[in-house]
């Protein structure tokens, strides 16, 4: 294949740059955006905040409470998450986005990946130049900061993206790809989690360099052949995914074993909470609002069921979400008699004009991180 330059582009705190953009008195104040689950007054988890903020120990994913502990007497805003409003914004800025790519595809609400091969004459430089015309444009036209990476892949644009935040502009060529890899932790490269990186780390692999190093059959003997071989590969930042337009996502899902094998609804909802607040992150982030609600059910002997409730229209709700999957356990217990041993929540029926996603399934493969 002939050498690629990629382009990724991830907006700076997106939802809550948003924010800032309608109402300027937020710029020097921490700003939190809120999901808030409604159960009371500060239930609920940061979806994200911005740079101030971050400062301060906040960041997406944890409770609305500790955030609060985090900002006291710092003059703080906390706001509820406006979906409407940052596709709106998103849309507008995937459009000057996409008018710069060869190839374009999005990957989030704010993400997105452009071959610029052709655009940029396969020079770096060229690359450059049209990040920069893209960052003026969106600034420009959209009042926003974004932060972008340039490549030979997707791999390594997306990883020089991240280097640099916010509104950074990081430039890997292929030559420096190895060199730019080599010091940073392994946990940088999709697909390797906290378990994959614990299990690394007891064979003396910390950075991608110490990954890049190891031999690759005692790699594919303690992953399998296939992360094995996919692990080498990322670590010497080889990757030929093409950037292309993604088809309509299906489902978001998490599946879960329970750690005992159990009838008791308590337990089991207590799990599937914590899976729906993980699907429902992703839903949030990619901007997606659904209209079914199913649940997967591991029993005792192996047997897989599932059940589903489809309504009339769309939500985004994480409180519809949690109620539905509890209707949908309470009866499913009622019919059957075997103990629970795995479950899983699942979202379909997508309705939004930022689906373009394929199955963000967790059940399998590589999405452990
Ligand atoms: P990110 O691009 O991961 O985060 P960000 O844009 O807020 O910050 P950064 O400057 O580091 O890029 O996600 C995009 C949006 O998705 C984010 O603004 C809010 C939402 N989101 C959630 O609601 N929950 C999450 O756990 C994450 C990671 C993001
Ligand atoms: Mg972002």
């Amino acid at each position: 294949m002939q050498a690629r330059v990629i382009i990724l582009v991830d907006l700076d705190y997106f939802f809550a740059q948003c924010e800032e953009r309608r109402n300027s008195t937020l710029k020097d104040k921490p700003v939190v955006v809120c999901v808030y689950s409604g159960r009371g007054e500060d239930s609920g988890a940061v979806s994200t905040a911005n740079y101030i903020a971050r400062k301060h120990g906040v960041k997406s994913g944890i409770p609305i409470s500790l955030a609060k502990k985090k900002l006291r007497k710092k003059d703080a805003v906390f706001l509820p998450v406006d979906h409407e409003f940052y596709e709106e914004v998103s849309e507008g800025i995937m459009r000057i986005l996409r008018s710069h790519a060869d190839r374009f595809e999005q990957v989030g609400i704010d993400e997105a990946y452009l071959d610029v091969s052709q655009k940029a004459n396969r020079s770096f430089e060229e690359a450059k130049k049209i990040a920069q015309k893209i960052k003026e444009e969106v600034k420009a036209q959209q009042k926003l900061t974004c932060s972008v990476g340039i490549g030979p892949n997707k791999l390594v644009a997306k990883i020089a993206a991240d280097i640099q935040k916010p509104n950074g502009l990081t430039i890997v060529k292929s030559e420096q790809v190895e060199s730019f890899l080599a010091p940073l932790p392994v946990s940088r490269l999709v697909g390797i989690g906290k378990k994959t990186k614990k299990k690394m780390q007891t064979l003396g692999i910390i950075t991608i360099g110490d990954l890049a190093k190891y031999d690759v059959h005692r790699l594919t003997e303690v992953f399998g052949k296939k992360l094995g071989t996919y692990f080498h590969n990322a670590s010497i930042g080889l990757d030929d995914e093409p950037v292309q337009e993604r088809d309509r996502v299906e489902s978001i899902s998490r599946i879960s074993t329970l750690k005992e094998d159990t009838r008791d609804l308590k337990v089991i909802l207590e799990k599937t909470s914590q899976l729906c607040d993980a699907v429902h992150s992703k839903l949030v982030q990619r901007g997606l609002s659904f209209r079914s609600v199913g649940i997967v059910v591991v029993l005792a002997d192996m047997s897989v069921r599932s059940r589903s409730k489809t309504f009339e229209s769309p939500t985004n709700g994480l409180e519809v979400f949690k109620k539905t999957v509890r209707e949908l356990f309470e009866k499913f217990l009622k019919a059957s008699g075997l103990d629970v041993r795995r479950v899983g929540v699942k979202v379909s029926n997508f309705s939004s004009e930022t689906e373009r996603q394929k199955h963000l399934t967790d059940f399998v493969g590589l999405a452990e991180s």
